[in-house]
């Protein structure tokens, strides 16, 4: 025990506690013939939680927590307060980069010893833990080596490594029996057009997704590869732009049906979308796969990861995500760090609790909203007109024939409502 918690006690379901506890999220609770806690698969995020220093681009650290340092031992009391955090959350899953788990060695091989000696201790843990592994993923932006990009960079042998680096975090990940793999290219775009082959880093990101999907056929790892798109930061513009570039992008190298999104609230944000829209358009091209959960300040052009605290928005993506059947492999990774300020152990809890309750209150409602067919049945009705055997015809006809119809006389187009506020004041009365 690292009493760093101190006497903290696991978080239960209470909605009339004085203290810390789940005051909507019931892990128990069947929502659409579903227990909650299967639905919303929430995963902790290993980085911002245990690895980031609280710094900003003007000041530095600002948490002092016992495992901060560079040694092994220090990233094994790292891993034990974690694994007391998962328990005391009652975490179904969590999600890491190698980098948030062991120290950067003198060579790749001893960076790599660190890493699995680490990992070996995540397997024994999670042996009698609860908590299961969301996802792993490579670190492949913060070292300075990926200062010009990973699969992307000018440089072969920065390549090589990224190649090396992804391949120790897979057979982790296989390791660890979790459900997907992530790939956030953090520098997969450029700074300057001036001094950027645009075509060859592209067909380089291309061949280096399709080993990455070889590699996990030839290893027999069962999960699902995602990427997650983000516009731009730390790059000036980066390539996995928003799911309609990464979807073009897949199927430019013919990876679209290995390859699915994790998608972000922060980053569909920065790329001028709503974070349902990005969901949305990953249901109907068929790559949605996770998301991470987390919300950006609507004032600050960057990335502020903080933990989700509306309940109306929150309950439009999760609308998305049930109408299209819910998550397979996927979850609800917060993807959030503290505020700077928030220094206690306790700001640690709080933050990921409110957060948990905050999605069960979004997700109850979206699920209420489609038992009760209250958007789906006007929706139905609007597009109503293309069940008739005429409009159905048109769509396997030609220009011609249609024009022969319109000459003719027999179509007359009737402006209709589109019902945006009424439908907005339905959403209302759900969340
Ligand atoms: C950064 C990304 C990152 C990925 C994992 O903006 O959100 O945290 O989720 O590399
Ligand atoms: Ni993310
Ligand atoms: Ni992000």
């Amino acid at each position: 025990m690292s009493n760093f918690f101190g006497d903290l006690a696991p978080l239960s379901f209470d909605p009339e506690a004085e203290g810390l506890a789940f005051r909507a999220y019931n892990p128990d609770e069947v929502v659409l013939g579903k227990r909650l806690e299967d639905h919303l698969r929430f995963a902790i995020a290993y980085w911002h939680s245990f690895a980031w220093p609280g710094g900003d681009p003007f000041g530095g650290q600002t948490f002092e927590r016992p495992w901060f340092g560079d040694g092994m031992d220090a990233a094994r009391l790292k891993a034990e307060v974690a694994f007391e955090m998962f328990e005391l959350l009652g975490a179904s899953y969590f999600c890491f980069h190698d980098l948030d788990i062991r120290p950067e060695g003198a060579s790749f091989t001893e960076s790599k010893r660190n890493f699995e000696e680490i990992v070996a201790i995540f397997e024994e843990k999670m042996e009698t833990a609860k908590v299961r592994l969301l996802w792993g993923t490579a670190n492949l932006f913060s070292h300075r080596r990926f200062m010009s990009g990973a699969a992307s960079n000018p440089d072969p042998d920065v390549f090589a490594w990224s190649a090396a680096t992804v391949k120790s975090c897979m057979d982790a990940t296989h390791r660890l029996k979790g459900e997907n793999y992530v790939l956030w290219g953090g520098r997969e775009g450029y700074e300057t057009l001036l001094n950027t082959d645009l075509k060859q880093e592209l067909d380089h990101m291309g061949r280096f997704l399709s080993m990455v999907v070889d590699y996990k056929h030839k290893i027999g790892f069962p999960g699902t590869i995602l990427i997650e798109p983000k516009p731009q930061e730390p790059t000036k513009h980066q390539y996995d732009y928003d799911v309609a570039t990464v979807f073009g992008f897949l199927q430019r190298f013919g990876l679209e049906k290995e390859v699915k999104v994790n998608i972000e609230q922060g980053h569909a944000i920065l790329a001028g979308h709503s974070f349902e829209h990005e969901i949305a358009l990953a249901q109907a091209l068929g790559v949605f796969g996770s998301i991470d959960m987390n919300r950006n300040d609507y004032q600050s052009g960057w990335d502020t990861d903080q933990f989700p605290n509306n309940v109306p928005e929150v309950a439009l993506a999760y609308y998305e995500i049930l109408k299209g059947g819910g998550f397979t492999t996927g979850g609800t990774n917060f993807d959030a760090k503290l505020r700077r300020q928030s220094l206690d152990p306790e700001d640690l809890i709080a933050a990921h609790a409110g957060a948990m309750d905050i999605c069960a209150r979004g997700l109850k409602a979206a699920a209420r909203m489609l038992e009760d067919d209250a958007l789906e049945a006007p929706r139905r009705a609007r597009y109503a007109g293309w069940e008739t055997p005429e409009a159905q015809a048109m769509l396997t006809s030609d220009l011609a024939s249609i024009s022969a119809r319109v000459e003719a006389g027999d179509v007359d187009p009737q402006p209709r409502s589109g019902r945006q506020e009424k439908l907005e004041n339905i959403v209302n009365r759900y969340v």
